[in-house]
């Protein structure tokens, strides 16, 4: 690969000649001058060509070329490179002397205003603009954090398989498909397999892979496929360990962010990346109806689970008593938790479990997972599930096995509370949903 010089590397160079590649974003074809604003993933440049035909029109084939090219055509410049403070983008400017298109470009059929839809259709389109290309950028920071935390705190990458013979999560959401003579379905979560890094003996794991979910919502927070980011850890003594591990990795994470993109962040979306202190508030499910009843909302949900609404009162309380944008929601229900959350002690009415709320919308699931065999196939023939089918899972918990937790977070989710998008489709590089399978 040969050596690019970026739009953003151009500040720190010297006048002089420079090569830079990119696409057209406008070319302004004056009289006597042309401007293009070219930009790449960096940021954008103008270029200059004063025009030697001003007197004899067609008589400048460099001004000709410029004057043909499209919004979006795909060029490398040779030219001369000037600082200028009077040049209002980024105060520099390249004087064209050679132009090469790579590819040229049709109309482009999108524009800033243009509906989510539209813009989707045109994904690739979409993303040239410098506010998307950040969010990607943001995106690769976070993971990149949290992938370097995990490391160093002597994590194992393990890949699960994302074709499964049964369910994971709720059979409700599932997506099957035609495997050879049999059917398949699409993982909804590592869960199963994450856990079987225990008995395995490997202590530590995390995973970053997409998850699948048949679930038909239109709304902003839910998607088909989303990456669902997981980890699991063993010799845990409740959800407390768990949370305390999540809470310290999100911290690493956000804190990579703001320092390499809080200022862009501030600039491009007018927020302020702030680092969550530690720990992260704790409020039990039951506490947290007490305090959106003394506030005047009734969670409407039949089964206690936080609705929407509540979960966006209850982050607006977390803001004024802790000035938190997190907040973990543990002790759930045993009757609205899987089969594998481990249950409290003399308590069989409430799990080890926990929600995490980040700016009012559920980002993440974690719980200490029940791992005594007999406990487990009790819990999961009280959910109606057969232990038969769960044959393979349960072995795990036959030949020796860690007390062990772990959590899944949305990835999706996480850029998008971050980065206060509107839908998860903003910050998702090709969303699925159920009207759309396509780009
Ligand atoms: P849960 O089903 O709560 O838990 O999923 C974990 C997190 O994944 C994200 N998520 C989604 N994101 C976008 N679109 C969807 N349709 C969608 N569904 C879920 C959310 C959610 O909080 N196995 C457990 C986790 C565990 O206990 O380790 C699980 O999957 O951010």
């Amino acid at each position: 690969m040969t050596a690019r010089t970026l739009v953003k590397q151009l500040a720190a160079q010297p006048d002089g000649p420079v090569s830079v590649s990119g696409w057209v974003e406008t070319v302004r074809d004056q009289k006597k001058v042309q401007f293009v604003v070219l930009r790449d993933e960096s940021g954008a440049v103008q270029l200059v060509h004063p025009r030697t035909d001003v007197e004899e029109p067609g008589t400048d084939p460099l001004a000709t070329a410029i004057s043909a090219l499209s919004a979006g055509t795909f060029l490398t410049v040779i030219g001369e490179l000037k600082h200028d403070e009077r040049v209002k983008l980024g105060g520099l400017e390249v004087k064209i002397e050679e132009l090469e298109v790579a590819a040229a470009a049709l109309d482009i059929p999108i524009a800033d205003d243009s509906s989510i839809d539209k813009r989707l259709d045109w994904r690739f389109l979409d993303l040239r603009r410098p506010e998307q290309n950040l969010v990607f950028r943001v995106q690769t920071t976070f993971l990149h954090a949290l992938r370097t935390w995990w490391v160093e705190h002597d994590f194992i990458e393990i890949h699960t398989p994302k074709l499964m013979a049964s369910a994971s999560e709720s059979r409700a959401e599932l997506f099957e498909v035609e495997y050879f003579e049999t059917k398949a379905y699409l993982a909804q979560s590592p869960q199963f397999f994450k856990q079987m890094a225990q008995p395995a003996g490997f202590g530590k794991v995390f995973e970053v892979a997409p998850a699948f979910r048949a679930d038909p919502s239109f709304t902003s927070r839910h998607a088909t496929e989303f990456i669902s980011v997981d980890a699991e850890i063993s010799w845990v003594d409740s959800h407390e360990d768990v949370m305390a591990m999540h809470e310290q990795l999100l911290v690493a994470g956000l804190t990579a962010v703001k320092e390499k993109h809080g200022a862009e962040i501030e600039a491009t979306f007018g927020i302020e990346v702030t680092v969550p202190s530690l720990p992260f508030p704790r409020i039990p499910l039951a506490e947290a109806h007490r305090i959106l009843e003394s506030r005047g909302y009734t969670v409407p949900r039949a089964d206690g689970d936080l609705d929407p609404e509540g979960e966006r009162r209850l982050a607006e309380y977390v803001k004024e008593q802790y000035g938190h944008e997190f907040v973990f929601v543990t002790d759930y229900a045993s009757n609205i938790r899987p089969f594998y959350h481990m249950r409290h002690e003399g308590d069989a009415g409430l799990t080890n479990s926990y929600d995490l709320l980040f700016n009012g919308v559920e980002i993440s699931t974690g719980a200490q997972r029940e791992h005594r065999v007999d406990v487990l196939v009790e819990q999961a023939k009280e959910k109606g599930l057969d232990p038969e089918e769960l044959g393979f899972y349960l072995d795990f918990f036959r030949y020796g096995v860690p007390p062990h937790g772990g959590f899944g977070m949305g990835l999706n989710r996480v850029t998008m509370l971050l980065l206060h998008q509107p839908s998860i489709r903003e910050v998702t590089y090709l969303f699925r949903g159920p009207n759309r399978l396509t780009p």
